[in-house]
């Protein structure tokens, strides 16, 4: 597995930033970022993007387009079937079986079902998933609200991070990621159980992945299994928050 700097996030960050700005910098921008060793001698933009990022702040929207855009066939990416047995017994079994958990810092822990989730509050979007080896997709997603999913539970005010523990074994490694309580909040961040109109694929993370369109592609758990709030995450796994940013990837990761 190669192990890529993260390139040039290349798109949200000049949604409402102002014109000015965002077309200074769009008139290139997607092209470039298609070449991975022009990706490389652009990172110095990833900083510049996280400054502009900060400026806005972490609640703007990203970028969403309509039917007429979306990819006809959404690469699927890292796990694409998770080995392992227990994933594969619920997914034999059509997930009826399978349960969301959600503990760790909160006021009520939870197993929630395929069909309580999907009775959540929920969201649909149609976003660009820009992934760090350099290729983009677009796809509309329909899911959960986090944020309506964390106030069931209730976040202790303790909570810093959530913990998304994944079904998968990659490279000999569970799969998992942490995402901030801010962005959990963010309108966009959902949990989604259904792709282009359809319940997702287990190539796309059945029966439940993420989405928080703020940010680059590795941090779409797909296979979540288990939400944890926690204050820290220095304990878990690598420590680095995620199995990517393990590897050495900004655990910011946003776009
Ligand atoms: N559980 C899990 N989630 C994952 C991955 C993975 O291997 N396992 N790969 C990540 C990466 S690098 C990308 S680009 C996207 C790919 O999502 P897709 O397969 O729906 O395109 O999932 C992310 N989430
Ligand atoms: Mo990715």
């Amino acid at each position: 597995m190669s192990l890529p700097r993260p390139p040039l996030p290349r798109r949200a960050w000049l949604q409402g930033a102002g014109a000015s700005l965002g077309a200074l910098w769009l008139s290139g921008c997607d092209r470039i970022a298609e070449d991975p060793n022009v990706v490389k001698a652009l990172s110095s933009a990833e900083v510049l993007n996280r400054r502009v990022q900060r400026l806005l702040g972490r609640g703007a929207l990203a970028r969403e387009f309509t039917r007429a855009d979306i990819t006809a066939a959404f690469k699927a990416n890292g796990t694409v079937n998770p080995p392992d047995a227990d994933y594969q017994a619920m997914a034999a079994n059509n997930f009826v079986d399978w349960k969301l958990i959600v503990d760790g810092l909160v006021e009520r822990p939870l197993a929630l079902s395929l069909d309580q989730i999907k009775a959540l509050p929920a969201r649909t979007q149609i976003t660009r998933h820009d992934c760090v080896e350099g290729w983009s997709c677009i796809g509309e997603w329909t899911g959960a609200r986090f944020g309506a999913l964390m106030d069931l539970a209730g976040l202790r005010p303790q909570a810093r991070h959530i913990v998304l523990y994944c079904a998968d074994t990659l490279g000999g490694r569970k799969y998992y990621e942490t995402l901030d309580v801010v962005d959990v909040q963010h309108p966009q961040t959902i949990l989604a159980y259904a792709m282009n109109g359809s319940p997702l694929t287990v190539a796309h993370g059945a029966p439940l992945r993420l989405r928080a369109e703020r940010y680059l592609g590795y941090k779409q758990a797909k296979y979540v299994m288990r939400l944890e709030a926690v204050d820290r995450f220095d304990h878990i796994a690598g420590g680095q928050g995620g199995f990517w940013e393990d590897q050495g990837y900004d655990r910011y990761g946003g776009i």
